[in-house]
C-alpha cells in the first residue's frame, strides 16, 4: 500500500514539476512588452552616480505635444536608468540637460548653431557645451520632432552605458519617407503576420484606442521611423470610406506628436466600389475628379496626410492595366490628386503580368525601366529587395540603378514570411545590409544600391524605404523576442544606411537583453551568423522558392502543377537527373543583361558568379566542383543543409550557455522558439536532401546521419491552419 501511495505522489510530484504551473518562476520577468525601451535600473553604479551629475536638471523649451512626449519619455526613461525621478526646470541651469529648437529657445537660438543650418525638419545635434554661461547638455534641433530625435538618441547612449562627457553628435537622416507598411487587414487579419493579430483595432476606433497605440509610435520615433502605412497592400477600398477615415483620422492625431505620418494603401478600382463611377480609368475626368475630392476629404481631417502605397496589376489587384493604361498613368492620377497637399505616391513594382511570356524574375524590369521620368514628381516606385520575392537570399533587384529619372524606395521584409515565421531567430540586419552595400555600377564602381535608395546617386529630390511589419498583439510584438531586433534595425538603417548592422545588434542586445559582457558578444554572434545558417538549412547556394504552398510554411521543393508555373517550387530548382538551378545566364532566359557590367559578365557564368548565388543564376550538373570547397555540387549541398541544421544546435547551445545571465522570461520564449526552430531545421534538411537525391541519385556523404522520414511522408504533412494566409 505504501508503495503506492509513494509511487503515487512521486507521480504526482513529476506531473508538477514539468507543468509550467509549478514552475511559476520562470513566467516572472521580462515578457517583451517594453521593447527596448526597458529603461532598467543600470547595473554600474559608477555610471549611475556620473550620469546623475551629468543631467542634474533638465530643461526641455516648448509647449508643444512633442516636447510634451519629450519630457514624458526622459522622465520615465531616466527615474528608470538612473532610480531618481529627474528634476525639471524651466531655465538652463548648470549641468542640465537642454531640449529645444532656436524658436523655442532664446538660449540656443543665441547659441547660434551654424551646425543646424544643414539639418532640415529632422535633424539634431548633441553637444557639450556652454550655454548662456552654463556647462550643459544640449539636445537642439530645428523642430521639436528633431528634438525627439535626439532625445531617444542621448537616451540611447545611457542605456548602452556610453560616456556623455564632450559630446559633438550631428545626425540627420538619409533617407526621406522610412515607412512601416502593415498587411494588416480591418478583420484583423494580418496577411504574413505571425505575432497574433492587427494592431489596429478597426471596430473600436476611433473613440476607443490602447495604450499599445502610444508604444508602438514612441518605438517607431525611438528608430526614426516616421510613418506608417496602415492596411494591406491587398486592399480594402471601405478604408476610404467616411466611417473609416474616422478611424485612420484618431490613429493620425496620435502619431503626430511623434513625427510619425499615417498612409493608406489603397485599391486603384474605389472610383467604381465605393465611389459608384463606372470605371476607374486613370484618364477618365469623372475618374480625376473623385481622386481629387477624395484627397481633399482626407486633407481635410489629416492635414499631414503622407499619401497612397499601391499594389496595382499585381496578384489579382486592380489597375491602370485594366483600361489599357500605363503604370505611370495609373501613378500620375494619384500623384496629382495628393500634389497640392504634399502627399506622394509609393507604387509598387511588384508585378508579374499573367498574359507576358517573360520569366517572373525579368518582369517589374521591363515593366519599369521604359517608363523612366513618366512619373510625376511625388511618385516614388517602390521595389523590393530581389526581383522575386522575399528570398532568404536573393541577389538585388536590377532596377536599382536602372532609372535615373526616377526615385526607388526599397522595400524591405521585417515579417518571416519565407523565413521560418515567428519562431526561427534570424536577424535580418545582414540581408539588408548586403542589399543596401551591393554594388549596381550604374555610374561606375560605388553605385551602391543605397546610394540609389538615398537619391544621392541621381541626385533624386525625393527618397524612401519601406519595411513590411512584424509588428502583432502577442505581448512581445513580433512573436520572438529576438525578432524585435528587425523592426529595430530597419529603423536605424533606414536612418543612416552607414551604420553596421554589428553596431546595431550590438546597441539592441544592450538594449533590450542585457549590458553584461558576455551576454552581448554571445547573443551579437549568434545575430550576426543567423541569417546565413538559414539560407543554408532552407535555399542553399541560390536555391529560391522552395517552400510550402500557399502559406509558406516549411520544405516544399516537389511543389507543381499550380494556376502558374511561377507558383511552383520545380520551375524555380529546375532539378533533373543532368543537374540542378535555374538558367539566367545568356544561354538560358539571360536575366543577367538586365545589370550594369561588370556585373552582367559576371554572372553570365558559373566560375565568376557568387557561389551564394550559384543556383540563382545557373543549371549546373551534379558533379560541378564547387571552387571554395572542391566538392561537387551534390555533396556541397548536402553539406550545407547539414551544416546549417548543426548551426541551429550550435545557436542553441550559445543561447543556452546564458541562463543564468538573462531574464528567465526572455530566456525561457527563446529558449523554446529554438527547439522549435532546430526541429524545424532538420525538417527543411531532410526534406530537400530526400527529395533531390531523387534527382542526383547519389548517396548521403559519408557521416551523415540518414533523414528520419521517407520523402513521401515529408510531402504528405498538411498545415492547412497554418498562420498568416493570403
Ligand atoms: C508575397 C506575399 C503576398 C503579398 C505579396 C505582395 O506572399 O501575401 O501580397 O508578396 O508583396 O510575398 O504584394
Amino acid at each position: 500500500m505504501h508503495k503506492i501511495l509513494r509511487t503515487f505522489a512521486f507521480l504526482l510530484l513529476s506531473v508538477l514539476a514539468c507543468s509550467p504551473a509549478f514552475g511559476q518562476k520562470i513566467f516572472d520577468g521580462e515578457d517583451g512588452y517594453r521593447l527596448w525601451l526597458k529603461y532598467d535600473l543600470l547595473s554600474d553604479q559608477q555610471s549611475i552616480k556620473t550620469y546623475r551629475k551629468q543631467i542634474s536638471s533638465i530643461y526641455v523649451a516648448g509647449d508643444s505635444a512633442t516636447t510634451t512626449v519629450i519630457r514624458d519619455e526622459l522622465s520615465h526613461a531616466l527615474s528608470g536608468l538612473l532610480g531618481k525621478q529627474p528634476k525639471f526646470v524651466e531655465a538652463v541651469g548648470k549641468h542640465a540637460l537642454v531640449v529645444g529648437t532656436p524658436s523655442s529657445s532664446a538660449d540656443i537660438r543665441n547659441a547660434d548653431l551654424s551646425e543646424l543650418k544643414g539639418l532640415g525638419k529632422e535633424g539634431f545635434v548633441i553637444k557639450s557645451l556652454e550655454l548662456s554661461g552654463k556647462p550643459v547638455t544640449l539636445i537642439a534641433a530645428n523642430t521639436d520632432v528633431g528634438a525627439l530625435y535626439g532625445t531617444f538618441h542621448l537616451l540611447r547612449l545611457i542605456q548602452t552605458e556610453q560616456p556623455l562627457r564632450e559630446l559633438e553628435i550631428v545626425e540627420k537622416p538619409k533617407i526621406d519617407v522610412r515607412v512601416l507598411n502593415h498587411w494588416d487587414d480591418m478583420d484583423r487579419h494580418v496577411e504574413r503576420g505571425f505575432a497574433g493579430e492587427s494592431i489596429w483595432d478597426w471596430h473600436k476606433l476611433p473613440d476607443y484606442t490602447y495604450p499599445r497605440y502610444y508604444d508602438y509610435a514612441r518605438a517607431n520615433a525611438s528608430i526614426g521611423i516616421n510613418g506608417t502605412v496602415l492596411n494591406n497592400v491587398n486592399a480594402n477600398a471601405i478604408t476610404l470610406t467616411p466611417h473609416y477615415l474616422d478611424k485612420v483620422e484618431a490613429l493620425a492625431d496620435l502619431f503626430r506628436p511623434y513625427g510619425i505620418k499615417v498612409y493608406l494603401s489603397i485599391k486603384f478600382s474605389s472610383p467604381q466600389l465605393i465611389g459608384g463611377l463606372k470605371t476607374s480609368d486613370p484618364l477618365d475626368p469623372t475618374v480625376k475628379q473623385w481622386w481629387k475630392d477624395k484627397v481633399e476629404e482626407i486633407y481635410a481631417r489629416i492635414p499631414d496626410f503622407g499619401g497612397f502605397l499601391v499594389k496595382a496589376n499585381s496578384e489579382g489587384q486592380p489597375g491602370p492595366g485594366d483600361f489599357g493604361r500605363t503604370h505611370a498613368e495609373g501613378a500620375n492620377l494619384l500623384a496629382d490628386a495628393l500634389a497640392p497637399h504634399g502627399g506622394v505616391v509609393m507604387w509598387r513594382a511588384f508585378v508579374y503580368a499573367n498574359e507576358k511570356n517573360e520569366e517572373r524574375s525579368k518582369q517589374a524590369y521591363s515593366e519599369f525601366k521604359p517608363l523612366d521620368g513618366k512619373f510625376h514628381d511625388n511618385v516614388l516606385i517602390q521595389v523590393k529587395n530581389g526581383p522575386i520575392d522575399f528570398q532568404p537570399r536573393e541577389p538585388f533587384s536590377p532596377l536599382f540603378g536602372a532609372t535615373p529619372k526616377t526615385p526607388m524606395m526599397m522595400e524591405f521584409q521585417i515579417t518571416m514570411e519565407y523565413l521560418g515565421f515567428s519562431t526561427h531567430l534570424v536577424y535580418l540586419g545582414t540581408m539588408y545590409e548586403e542589399a543596401l552595400q551591393s554594388d549596381t555600377y550604374a555610374k561606375g564602381k560605388g553605385s551602391t544600391v543605397a546610394k540609389v535608395v538615398d537619391g544621392s546617386l541621381f541626385n533624386n529630390h525625393i527618397s524612401g524605404i519601406a519595411g513590411v511589419s512584424n509588428i502583432g498583439t502577442d505581448r512581445n510584438w513580433t512573436g520572438h523576442i529576438i525578432l524585435q531586433s528587425n523592426w529595430y534595425v530597419f529603423g536605424r538603417l533606414a536612418w543612416d544606411h552607414e551604420l553596421t548592422t554589428a553596431d546595431i545588434a550590438d546597441e539592441w542586445v544592450r538594449m533590450t537583453l542585457s549590458n553584461d559582457e558576455k551576454v552581448v558578444s554571445t547573443v551579437t554572434d549568434m545575430m550576426m551568423r543567423s541569417r546565413e545558417i538559414t539560407v543554408n538549412y532552407m535555399t542553399p547556394l541560390g536555391l529560391h522558392h522552395i517552400m510550402g504552398v500557399g502559406h509558406h510554411y516549411g520544405p516544399g521543393p516537389w511543389v507543381k502543377d499550380l494556376g502558374r508555373e511561377d507558383w511552383t517550387s520545380v520551375y524555380y530548382h529546375k532539378a533533373g537527373k543532368d543537374g540542378i538551378g535555374f538558367d539566367r545566364s545568356p544561354t538560358g532566359v539571360n536575366s543577367v543583361e538586365q545589370y550594369f557590367s561588370p556585373l552582367k559578365e559576371e554572372y553570365a557564368k558559373a566560375e565568376t558568379t557568387p557561389e551564394e548565388l550559384l543556383l540563382w543564376f545557373h543549371h549546373l550538373p551534379w558533379d560541378y566542383t564547387v571552387k571554395s570547397t572542391g566538392r561537387d555540387l551534390w555533396d556541397e549541398l548536402v553539406h550545407r543543409y547539414y551544416q546549417g541544421a548543426a548551426d541551429v544546435t550550435a545557436m542553441h547551445n550559445q543561447w543556452q550557455s546564458l541562463q543564468d545571465e538573462l531574464d528567465p522570461l526572455q530566456y525561457h520564449q527563446v529558449d523554446m522558439a529554438l527547439t522549435i526552430q532546430e526541429k524545424e531545421a532538420r525538417w527543411w534538411r531532410d526534406a530537400c536532401v530526400t527529395y533531390f537525391q531523387t534527382f542526383s541519385q547519389r548517396p548521403l556523404p559519408k557521416g551523415f546521419e540518414k533523414p528520419e522520414k521517407t520523402l513521401k511522408e515529408y510531402m504528405d504533412m498538411r498545415f492547412p491552419y497554418a498562420p498568416g494566409q493570403g
